[in-house]
């Protein structure tokens, strides 16, 4: 054991080096893919692209155990050699506890089923706050410290030197005590905040306007930072404290025209939930599509006795009933406590009399690509919905308005958006995500009925 610690220990300024190289890659990686996998943007142009890509997310995830790994192993001499250095320690813990922390919560989302939804509601936060912090933390240090700005500013200094501008991979190259020392100051300058002024001992002193152009620039990343990514972060701030209304926000903006409104029913207004709890994010693999009187249909068809359409006015005067239900994402994000009010499947299906050959109900969105399908089994749940109102009001566009499928015991990549067919069918249909790599198996861990997919 303690020959193999030794032996992994071995040049350990030049191991320490490749580990830094390796692991920042893997956070490029991972930040640019993390990135476009909140994007409502990449959902529309990405389609099963999307799936890869949370696949390279989670493979490059689970590979940067190594390196945080290997570090630890190697953290005790480190830890020695910055003895005199308190900021650097101070650098290097952050950058550890960012590194665990992405890597705890982004195995707890990868593990979505096994842990339900509350682990990946508190997974996700904690993996959007580490980026949202954590991320602009770390481009700022490795801009300030990129090569580019070492060398020029070198090359101000001492142009002539060839020996200068290629001491840290010499350094770097060395087995020996004295040069994985030097590394370590190496690698230290890379990784963490110092006063300009001090310096290895090799270099000489620097005239002042050097030290005033880098501080510049230094400055210049950080406005750029708070600039690009500020807005973003207190909006994701304002969300998670809930002290936005956008869905007050998103129908006063509403592009759908349908007359007249639906009226709430007395349990929905106030909502007999008490008012939803947590944020929708707008998913939609279209541009959102709005609708009118004019263009807005309802139907049911298929192997049904009773084929129907309704037109919006016919539509609002169904009988409709409330619900409370909890809305989980497979991302990570719910939405508790929503006080739906709509149609209930089962009793549009009682209507239009179901046929014997019928195997499963099939629903077709409005933006006409975005399909799913539970068997004629399921479909018998009490709670299935197809929703016209939320907390009291119309459904704005943006989360599936005029109507929306809702199946409380199922992820909502089943509750199909701007819903506006029924078809029962004598086969199995494989709906739009499931088709694209989602599990066919929608099933919520806490769900007090599962009935088996295919029979
Ligand atoms: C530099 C480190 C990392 C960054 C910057 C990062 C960033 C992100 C971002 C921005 C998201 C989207 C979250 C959202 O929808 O709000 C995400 C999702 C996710 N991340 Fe990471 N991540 C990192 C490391 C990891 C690691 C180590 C794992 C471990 C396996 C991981 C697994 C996941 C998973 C499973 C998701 C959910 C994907 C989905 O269902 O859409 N991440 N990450
Ligand atoms: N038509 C349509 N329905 C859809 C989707 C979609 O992209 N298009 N996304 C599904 C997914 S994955 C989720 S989590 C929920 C999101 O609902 P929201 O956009 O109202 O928050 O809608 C589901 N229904
Ligand atoms: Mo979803």
């Amino acid at each position: 054991m303690k020959q193999w610690l030794e032996n992994i220990r071995k040049g350990y300024g030049k191991k320490l080096l490749s580990i830094h190289a390796w692991n920042a890659w893997i956070v490029v990686i991972l930040a640019i893919s993390g990135l476009m996998l909140v994007g409502g943007f990449w959902r529309e142009i990405l389609g099963i692209g999307r799936v890869w890509l949370k696949w390279l997310h989670i493979i490059v995830g689970l590979a940067m155990l190594a390196p945080v790994v290997y570090y630890l192993l190697l953290a005790s001499k480190h830890w020695k050699q910055l003895r005199n250095r308190p900021w650097q320690k101070v650098n290097t813990i952050i950058v550890l506890a960012l590194l665990v922390g992405w890597l705890i919560s982004g195995i707890v989302l990868w593990q979505f089923k096994l842990t339900g939804p509350r682990w990946s509601n508190a997974a996700l936060l904690i993996h959007d706050l580490l980026t949202w912090v954590g991320l602009p933390y770390i481009i700022y240090h490795s801009i300030t410290r990129t090569k580019w700005l070492k060398d020029s500013s070198r090359r101000a200094v001492k142009a002539s030197s060839s020996l200068e501008g290629t001491s840290h991979t010499a350094d770097l190259a060395g087995t020996s005590d004295e040069n994985a020392t030097a590394a370590a100051t190496a690698l230290s300058s890379l990784g963490t905040e110092r006063a300009s002024g001090e310096k290895s001992p090799d270099q000489p002193e620097k005239p002042q306007p050097v030290y005033t152009r880098r501080a510049f620039i230094r400055s210049a990343v950080g406005v750029v930072l708070v600039v690009t990514l500020g807005p973003t972060f207190v909006s994701w701030v304002g969300r998670n404290l809930s002290i936005d209304n956008s869905i007050d926000s998103m129908l006063e903006n509403d592009p759908n025209r349908l007359n007249p409104l639906p009226q709430p029913a007395a349990a929905s207004s106030p909502p007999i939930g008490g008012g939803a709890e947590g944020h929708f994010r707008v998913y939609t693999v279209t541009p959102i599509p709005s609708f009118s009187n004019e263009n807005w249909s309802f139907r049911i068809d298929g192997l049904v006795e009773r084929a129907q359409v309704w037109n919006w006015e016919q539509f609002v005067k169904l009988a409709r009933t409330v619900q409370v239900s909890d809305f989980h994402c497979v991302t990570g994000w719910s939405v508790y406590k929503n006080t739906w009010e709509g149609i209930s499947l089962k009793q549009l299906l009682t209507q239009a009399g179901v046929k014997p050959e019928a195997h499963s109900v099939k629903f077709y969105s409005g933006d006409g690509v975005y399909t799913d399908a539970i068997t004629m089994d399921q479909a018998q749940m009490d709670d299935i919905m197809v929703a016209v109102m939320h907390d009291g009001k119309p459904i704005p566009a943006d989360l599936g308005g005029p109507v929306r499928l809702v199946i409380p015991q199922m992820y909502a990549y089943k509750s199909v958006k701007w819903l506006n067919r029924i078809e029962l069918i004598d086969s199995e249909h494989i709906g739009y995500w499931e088709e694209r790599g989602y599990d066919k198996d929608a099933w919520l861990t806490g769900a007090s009925q599962r009935i088996p997919n295919i029979s």
